[in-house]
């Protein structure tokens, strides 16, 4: 069945991409609850990575509520577009945006990290509806994602293939190599999200090879389309994916500028929180943030 409330991308070429202030406080009302489970996930697993999950939260709702044409109640539908999370140590952020989509019922994300559990510390291709490849080796999805647009493109194909790196990730040479194909091949149906939240396992990414930058000029020679936007920001996220689906010829990164643990104030800018769930306090902290955050939007103030 078609959830009819899914907006598919293909009517009309970056249009359909307007975001009114009521969608937008929804749309925020959906990346607090996002959040919330990210750090309910993390501490009942006693493990996993709510940092790196955290930044990327409205990158992902913009995808899922938005930009991908998908049908959750058919996740093996083939007109559907690809999202590959590519870092995939923040696959909490995913797997609370498919439960929220409706691909499995939300009751198993407390299951997350367990034993025989579907949800797993990095994602399974095949083992939990809507996850399109296996990941958690840095790099390595990037190529898979490559890989896909370049065969919806000689299948000649609509499709579009979306995925999220990290800026640590992007260390990895094998991104290099597959950006180099992406471009050379002409993959205009590839969008790639960079979440540059600055950090990565154990500092910052500066600190340990500040020769990743300057960022934007990289992707440029690697032939790409680049445009940056504020990460936490729907308004922004909206015109730069909408630029990246009206682009022609190239692929596009788009530049995600982000705060890593961001929502969470005793998380975020904090490396410490890159692989390390919340205690049993610091969850009954953030849950208090979050539900203030809830207020906040309700009442216009955030
Ligand atoms: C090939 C490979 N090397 C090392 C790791 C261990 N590792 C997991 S996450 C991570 C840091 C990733 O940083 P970043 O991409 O910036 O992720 P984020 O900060 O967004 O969570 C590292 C080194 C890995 N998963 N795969």
């Amino acid at each position: 069945m078609e959830d009819s409330s899914v907006v598919p991308y293909g009517e009309g070429e970056g249009k359909g991409f307007e975001l009114s202030p009521e969608e937008e406080t929804e749309l925020k009302l959906i990346a607090n609850g996002i959040r919330r489970d990210i750090v309910q996930m993390t501490y009942m697993a006693k493990s996993g990575h709510p940092g790196g999950s955290l930044s990327a939260v409205e990158i992902m709702v913009s995808l899922y509520w938005r930009f991908l044409s998908h049908r959750p109640h058919e996740p093996w539908w083939e007109g559907r577009d690809r999202f590959v999370l590519s870092k995939g140590h923040a696959c909490p952020v995913l797997y609370a945006c498919l439960a929220a989509r409706g691909y499995f019922p939300k009751d198993m994300l407390w299951t997350f990290r367990k034993l025989g559990s579907i949800l797993q510390g990095h994602p399974e291709y095949g083992k939990a509806p809507g996850i399109e490849a296996t990941t958690g080796s840095l790099g390595q999805g990037f190529g898979v994602a490559v890989g896909m647009a370049l065969a919806f493109k000689l299948d000649r194909r609509p499709n579009r293939v979306y995925v999220l790196v990290g800026d640590g990730e992007i260390q990895e040479g094998c991104v290099w190599e597959s950006a180099m194909t992406a471009s050379f091949r002409g993959l205009d149906n590839l969008t790639a999200i960079l979440d540059h939240n600055g950090l990565q396992i154990d500092g910052s990414v500066r600190e340990v090879k500040g020769s990743l930058y300057p960022l934007r000029e990289k992707w440029e020679a690697f032939g790409w389309k680049v445009v940056e936007a504020d990460g936490h920001s729907f308004r922004e996220l909206f015109r730069a994916l909408g630029e990246a689906v009206s682009t022609r010829g190239v692929p596009t990164v788009v530049i995600a500028h982000t705060v890593k643990g961001k929502g969470v104030s005793f998380m975020e800018g904090k490396v410490s929180f890159h692989g390390k769930p919340p205690t049993a306090s610091e969850l009954e902290e953030a849950l208090r943030e979050l539900a203030d955050r809830e207020r906040a939007i309700r009442e216009g103030r955030a």
